[in-house]
């Protein structure tokens, strides 16, 4: 039997080159309309991309049908971000087929690396919350989860950052002005979402009829899994009007009334909130969330019912996953579709809905947590804030918490709150900020109704090892053979080969080769000339005050004055990478951008320092410069005040590619000092615990400073004007700052830091030492797979097995 895609016509492991080719000049002729001899670069990823894609499609559709016909549980994974980066590579690299396009691309005259970086990021996401999604689509195909991953298909992605006169200036992504040759539109997948409006009664029933509407739009990309065995699908919504052009309006000379549907629509996937960890409570804001989770469950509706399952089946073959607050207005708008389209009563709702929903939190930062005016609310989902009331009322009754807690207070609608009673597991995302979400953030409501877990984040090593670090990937492959990519504690077998030299000077060689190709590209993008013999030690992240890129900074000019009162000394070259964008309107971010780059000019261009310490800040980082940076990496910078990073997945990437870190005591550092031992680790600091204490003494900062002298001379020279001349008082406020309200501990912590910045000299002056501790880091990386990660979900939150 077997229908056309079961059995794969396109069979992967017997492509060549040749056939490749094949394929990749006839979508350049019938796709594109370009012959070979002016087809511009462009052109050729197009083709190349279309000839991949091809290969996605059946087993993309083997997969689904698998699902379908075992009446599979599906998991839905709703996030407002995912930061995929580029996906060309990814693709071939799953389906075996990387070094097959190169060679066919070479036979073609045509160079496969260019064709690779001419792709554009897609950057739908801030941070590590959307890098996670991202990584977490990629498991979910590898280890066989049937999943979609619901997001907004925003036209413009993060914004780009350059450097003026080395201050942050935002310039809009536009990602979508070329062809995205990735997505499938599917405009037969529609629904309507309405905003505002009146509850009016109806047969004895409540209807909400909206006073604005606009359609969401399906656009599918497949995300293929290791080895092309399952995959999956991202479903992103575009908004598109509901009412067509108003051509009488537009005929009778109204023409800005006649397109005021499209211009509402629009708007809605315009543009991703820049804001990282911390949120302003936009309108507009509230509406994307309403549209991506309502065109979600609308979708996961429909599809259970196709299925011919009954609604309260829904839990047996749905698991919802809410990543972080920003979908959690699914609870009540699942209610209000169970309860208003589908007549059921509130109770068995009620139980429908949490069965099949989780919550997973992402950060403890007050400023982070959503909470909306119930006026803004009422007025956006008018449906949705009776929903919420009677969903609090019904807490209040049955569980009788503290007057405090609840979801409706002081006039405001707690997003933490509403998703914790929603769902039926909450999770944080390591062992620390689990422990620290169960005692701070809902001890209360833990205590009524315990269902708060771990699930250690994790990263992808196909991305982020076999496809970013060519090197040290052949290496593995070589030293333990292949399979590891998803066997990742397979890593533990380089162990035993630590004690051999010849390991050791192979894997050094590697990460040589990492650090030359990255030096060509700093001298290239950024002028400056470094040695591939410094040590790399880099920090990228955004830009944000409790990650202490200030700290950093500080040392970095500490090392710079006793580089220059010192000169003789055999000092460790170093050279200081930083990478990172600052929301646009958080000012002490952007200070802190400012004073990076203004102490870059100011070393890199002091003879007396030459080599021995150079500092490099490329503008613009996003996924494609973490792929270039991480691998060339010595020295991890993890460096937050203890109890505010929740996790971090950075550091987890930097071990995987062999850069010892160096650390405080928070997020998923305590686990990769746990799994790498403390002399593979540069621990120091104050702890969550001495962190909290410490703040209760209000000279903290003042105390710190004092006692010490280099602490001193480093904020003296920057108050002086020695990194800002002709403007001393530039950094006035910053000094200001250190001094009298330190509230991320840099001044406390500065001495340790830097003794630790000292022990790291000696390490890597060790040089066999140091290649030891950075072997062992990648040999002991395994524990942070996110494919452990989602095994973890699908045991201990969804409830599903494996279709693989
Ligand atoms: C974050 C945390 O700050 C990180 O520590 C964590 O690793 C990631 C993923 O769990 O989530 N929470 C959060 O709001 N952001 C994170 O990176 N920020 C964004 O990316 C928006």
């Amino acid at each position: 039997m077997g229908r056309a895609f079961d059995r794969l016509e396109h069979d992967v492991t017997e492509l060549t080159p040749t056939h490749l080719r094949a394929d990749i000049l006839r979508h350049l002729t019938f796709t594109l309309g370009k012959d070979a001899d002016h087809a511009s670069l462009y052109d050729w990823r197009m083709a190349l991309s279309f000839a991949i894609r091809d290969r996605i499609v059946e087993p993309w559709f083997a997969s689904t049908r698998k699902t379908w016909e075992t009446g599979h549980k599906r998991v839905y994974y709703l996030s407002m971000e995912f930061l995929i980066g580029r996906l060309l590579e990814d693709a071939t690299i799953n389906l075996g087929l990387r070094d097959i396009a190169e060679s066919a691309m070479a036979e073609l005259g045509q160079d496969f690396r260019a064709i690779v970086e001419d792709e554009p990021d897609a950057a739908l996401g801030n941070g590590g919350l959307g890098r996670l999604a991202a990584c977490f689509m990629e498991s979910m195909a590898t280890v066989g989860c049937p999943a979609y991953g619901y997001g907004i298909r925003y036209e413009h992605g993060l914004f780009r950052q350059r450097f003026e006169s080395g201050r942050q200036v935002e310039t809009p992504e536009d990602w979508l002005s070329q062809r995205h040759p990735w997505e499938f539109e599917r405009p037969e997948s529609a629904y309507t979402i309405g905003f505002k409006g009146e509850i009016i009664t109806r047969d004895g029933r409540e209807v909400w009829q909206p006073g604005e509407t606009v359609l969401a739009e399906a656009y599918d990309t497949p995300v293929i899994g290791w080895e092309g065995k399952w995959a999956n699908t991202l479903r992103l919504w575009g908004a598109k009007p509901t009412t067509q052009f108003d051509l009488e309006r537009f005929n009778r000379g109204d023409y800005a009334a006649a397109a005021e549907p499209e211009a509402l629509a629009r708007t809605l996937s315009r543009v991703l909130y820049p804001d990282d960890t911390t949120y302003q409570g936009k309108e507009l804001r509230l509406k994307q969330e309403f549209f991506l989770t309502s065109a979600a469950l609308q979708d996961i509706l429909r599809r259970h019912l196709a299925g011919g399952y009954a609604v309260a089946d829904l839990p047996r073959h749905v698991a919802i996953q809410m990543n972080d607050t920003h979908p959690a207005i699914a609870g009540p708008e699942l209610m209000r579709l169970l309860m208003d389209e589908h007549g059921m009563e509130f109770d068995p709702a009620m139980e429908v809905a949490r069965a099949c929903l989780g919550y997973t939190n992402h950060t403890l930062l007050p400023e982070a947590l959503e909470r909306w005016a119930t006026y803004t609310f009422g007025n956006v989902l008018p449906r949705h804030m009776q929903i919420v009331e009677r969903i609090d009322s019904w807490h209040r009754r049955t569980f009788h918490p503290p007057h405090y807690v609840g979801i409706v207070k002081h006039h405001e609608v707690r997003m933490g709150e509403l998703a914790f009673i929603m769902a039926h597991k909450v999770n944080g995302v390591s062992a620390l900020h689990s422990d620290l979400v169960k005692q701070n953030l809902f001890p209360e409501l833990e205590k009524l109704h315990p269902r708060i877990i771990n699930e250690t984040n994790g990263v992808t090593p196909r991305r982020w090892l076999k496809m970013c670090n060519r090197p040290l990937a052949g290496l593995i492959t070589d030293t333990i053979g292949a399979g590891w990519e998803a066997d990742l504690d397979r890593l533990k077998e380089l162990e035993p080969h630590v004690a051999d030299a010849g390991f050791l000077t192979a894997f050094g060689a590697a990460k040589r080769q990492n650090k030359q190709a990255l030096a060509g590209w700093m001298q290239a993008h950024c002028g400056v000339s470094v040695s591939a013999d410094a040590l790399f030690d880099v920090q990228v992240k955004r830009i944000h005050e409790y990650k202490r890129q200030l700290l950093n900074i500080l040392e970095t000019i500490a090392r710079w004055h006793d580089i220059r009162q010192n000169p003789e000394k055999d000092w460790v070259p170093r050279v200081k990478i930083f990478g990172g964008k600052a929301a646009p309107g958080y000012v002490v971010a952007k200070e802190i951008i400012h004073l990076i780059n203004d102490v870059a000019a100011v070393v890199n261009a002091d003879p007396l320092v030459g080599d021995r310490l150079k500092v490099v800040y490329p503008p613009n980082y996003n996924v494609s410069l973490a792929e270039r940076l991480i691998p060339a990496a010595d020295l991890s910078e993890q460096i937050s005040t203890a109890g505010k990073e929740a996790s971090g997945t950075g550091n987890m990437k930097f071990m995987m590619n062999g850069a010892p870190t160096i650390g405080t005591l928070d997020g998923a550092n305590v686990e990769i000092l746990q799994e790498v031992g403390a002399d593979n680790f540069f621990l120091f600091g104050l702890t969550a615990e001495e962190v909290v204490k410490r703040r209760a003494n209000p000279d903290h900062a003042r105390d710190a400073i004092l006692a010490s002298q280099s602490l001193q001379d480093v904020l003296q020279m920057i108050a002086e004007g020695r990194f800002s001349e002709g403007d001393p008082s530039r950094y006035h406020q910053l000094v200001h700052r250190v001094w009298h309200h330190d509230y991320f501990l840099v001044a406390a912590d500065f001495d340790a830091y830097r003794a630790a910045q000292a022990e790291v000299d000696a390490a890597y002056a060790d040089r066999m030492r140091w290649l030891r501790m950075a072997a062992l880091n990648t040999a002991r990386s395994g524990f942070f797979s996110s494919d452990r990660t989602i095994r973890g979900y699908m045991a201990d939150v969804w409830s599903v097995e494996p279709a693989l």
